[in-house]
């Protein structure tokens, strides 16, 4: 028989996955829930066949450099790979590989619950019950924005962005986009979308806005404080793609200043810290914060531990794993 590969998981899994990663392989389990150190990370690398990373794993020069020679493979589990430096992991013959597609829905959903938490005043509302502070109904009491009616321009249409899309137009928002490519004529049909090729000009007409695109080189900071002044006083933003993304600093200067109407963030700039000035909007209503939970559903655990073994299993028989990072996705 074949010698099992060693696979080194650097967080726990849902048992389900943990079980079947057992049976299938030498499989080495981080049995405390908490990051590993970047000394962890680099003893895992010098010694693994296999590597299996979450978003809390930076898998850097550092730790590349120092990867023994029998490290083929990262099988991130996560979609976005910002966390791996995958340009260095292939130059040293390391394919990486990703799990896309199975948490496509819950993270639009909790997309959705933000897009809608923010402007109808979710929180303030159930803050208010809370604290024993409804003293009966008003006609002018907790009043939010309506999104139904309102445009709703999505920055990186792929998956997870069309998703939201789909969900959007169903709540009777007008779907716009800012994407590298036009998406197909049949699906721009569907979602009744309108194509903006120019970032700056949709974000200066959009009621709300939503970024899922990955976290690269490119989309650093890709709203800045520049094209965040391009949007409208009375607009929102929601945010479950990456942090670094979207500027913090400068959104957190436009709600203080009102300059912005809100914002719904589930992705921050130097998790797990939240910026104190952007806790302290939720005071006021602006913000909506949520730890990173996008994907967080039992089944989307375990959809996305499944598409680590297939690609693990895939790679090890000798072909190409069905979620290989190519350059040109970077
Ligand atoms: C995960 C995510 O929680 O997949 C992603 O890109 O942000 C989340 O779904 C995380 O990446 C796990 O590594």
């Amino acid at each position: 028989a074949k010698k099992k590969p060693l696979v080194v998981v650097t967080r726990k899994l849902p048992d389900a996955v943990e079980t079947r990663m057992r049976e299938l392989f030498d499989t080495r389990l981080n049995v405390d829930d908490r990051p590993m150190t970047q000394a962890e990370l680099v003893e895992a690398a010098k010694t693994a066949d296999v590597l299996v990373p979450t978003i809390t794993d930076k898998i850097d020069t550092a730790v590349l450099s120092q990867a023994g020679d029998k490290l083929r493979l990262i099988a991130n589990f996560g979609n976005g790979v910002d966390n791996i430096d995958v340009p260095t992991a292939n130059n040293r013959g390391i394919t990486v590989t990703n799990t896309p597609g199975v948490l496509t829905e819950d993270t639009a959903d909790m997309t959705m619950a933000l897009m809608l938490a923010v402007p109808r005043r979710l929180v303030d509302g159930i803050r208010a019950i809370e604290q024993n502070e409804w003293n009966g109904w008003s006609p002018t009491w907790m009043l939010g924005r309506r999104i139904s009616g309102k445009r709703l321009g999505i920055v990186g249409m792929g998956r997870i962005g069309t998703a939201v899309a789909r969900r959007a137009k169903a709540f009777g928002m007008s779907i716009h986009y800012h994407n590298r490519r036009r998406v197909a004529s049949g699906l721009e049909e569907e979602l009744e979308a309108t194509y903006w090729d120019s970032l700056d000009q949709m974000l200066a007409r959009m009621d709300v806005i939503s970024i899922h695109c990955p976290r690269t080189p490119a989309t650093y900071h890709l709203l800045s404080a520049r094209r965040l002044k391009l949007m409208r006083p009375e607009a929102y933003i929601v945010n479950t793609a990456r942090g670094e993304v979207l500027d913090e600093t400068a959104l957190v200067r436009m709600l203080e200043a009102g300059d912005l109407a809100g914002a719904g963030l589930d992705v921050f700039e130097q998790e797990p810290a939240v910026n104190p000035k952007l806790m302290a909007l939720t005071r006021t209503g602006q913000v909506v914060l949520l730890p990173h939970m996008g994907s967080a559903t039992i089944e989307g655990r375990v959809d996305m531990g499944e598409k680590v073994i297939i690609n693990i299993r895939t790679f090890m028989d000798g072909h190409r794993p069905p979620d290989r990072i190519l350059p040109s996705m970077l």
